[in-house]
């Protein structure tokens, strides 16, 4: 990933570069009746608040008004079934595909079928491992970038004392579990904070609350910290630790990830210490990428959206404008 291009909000950057093509709705490749551009998108699945705001953005930007026809597929985070779905959009003949990557491997084969179809492939949100030529562009977060910040955070606040923290890590091979547990680690060595023990919660709710259920048991209230790599997880711990008698956010210190709604409420609750932003809002950027890539026209193949983070206090200040 060579060029990058940071984007707060949604400013559609090429939006130039298309005007000055003259095609508004229908692309170079909408080749339907209509003119509109046929898409298929293969969502993760539903397994967070991120996730439902990201579908809503993506289901709004691909709206026949804006000039798609949008089929949409959730697989449930199975990867067979993502690829499943990525290879009936190349059968039905879409004009373009768009991919959340539910893991970082294994998409060398389909994304190069997509090419020999002719059809460009557009990635939003998890990034892959695959070579760089086998997809138009990329838009989403620097999960690495918010690894660090809440890394950094735990140092300032508890690094200097010795703290027992756990994680909650997200789906096994996604790219944000690979990125944030690595961004963190890094910016939290040489503290006392020492890992007693890291396990996937799969980004949910149900399973982050399963799997604290079990740390509660083996390290009981020798757990001062966690870290959950998204909220959704951070609220299933804060059930566990409740139910165990203890304080969330007091007994242990919790920071998350994403910033929903939820998450929000629960931070200036006290329950959760501190979030890192990741911004679901990414519908329009991955629209106008497609767009530019039937034009021929991407500019920036790679386009980091920016993110904030918020103690309590941040929180409150904001809660009221947040869109999700
Ligand atoms: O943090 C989590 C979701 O890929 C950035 O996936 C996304 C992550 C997000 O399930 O809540």
């Amino acid at each position: 990933m060579k060029k990058k291009r940071l984007i707060g909000g949604l400013a559609v950057a090429a939006t130039l570069a298309l005007a000055a093509t003259g095609c508004a709705g229908g692309g170079a490749g909408g080749g339907d009746e209509g003119g509109l551009i046929t898409v298929g998108f293969a969502q993760t699945g539903s397994e967070s608040g991120w996730r439902a705001a990201n579908t809503e953005s993506m289901k709004a930007a691909f709206s026949e008004e804006n000039g798609f026809e949008l089929i949409f597929n959730a697989a449930d985070n199975k990867i067979e079934a993502q690829i499943a779905a990525v290879r009936s959009f190349i059968n039905q003949g879409v004009d373009a595909i768009v991919i959340a990557p539910i893991v970082e491997d294994g998409w060398d084969d389909v994304l190069t079928e997509a090419k020999e179809a002719g059809i460009p492939v557009i990635l939003e949100d998890r990034t892959v491992s695959a070579s760089e030529d086998l997809y138009a562009a990329w838009v989403g977060l620097d999960f690495r970038k918010e690894g660090v910040i809440a890394g950094e955070w735990a140092a300032e606040n508890y690094g200097s004392t010795p703290t027992n923290m756990v994680v909650l890590e997200g789906t096994t091979g996604s790219a944000p579990a690979n990125d944030r547990a690595e961004g963190f680690a890094e910016a939290i060595k040489g503290t006392q904070i020492t890992v007693l023990d890291s396990q996937t919660g799969e980004f949910t709710r149900a399973n982050g609350k399963t799997v604290m259920e079990g740390f509660l048991q083996k390290y009981g209230d020798t757990i001062d910290l966690v870290y959950a790599h998204n909220d959704d997880m951070a609220l299933g711990a804060i059930d566990a630790i409740e139910a165990a008698g203890l304080k969330p956010g007091e007994d242990i210190k919790i920071i998350s990830i994403d910033a929903v709604k939820d998450g929000m409420l629960a931070l200036i609750d006290g329950k959760i210490n501190f979030i890192v932003e990741c911004n679901p809002l990414l519908g329009e950027l991955a629209a106008q990428l497609v767009k530019d890539a039937l034009a021929g026209s991407i500019s920036e193949r790679v386009v980091y959206v920016e993110d904030q983070s918020f103690t309590p206090e941040q929180a409150a200040e904001v809660i009221d404008e947040r869109l999700y």
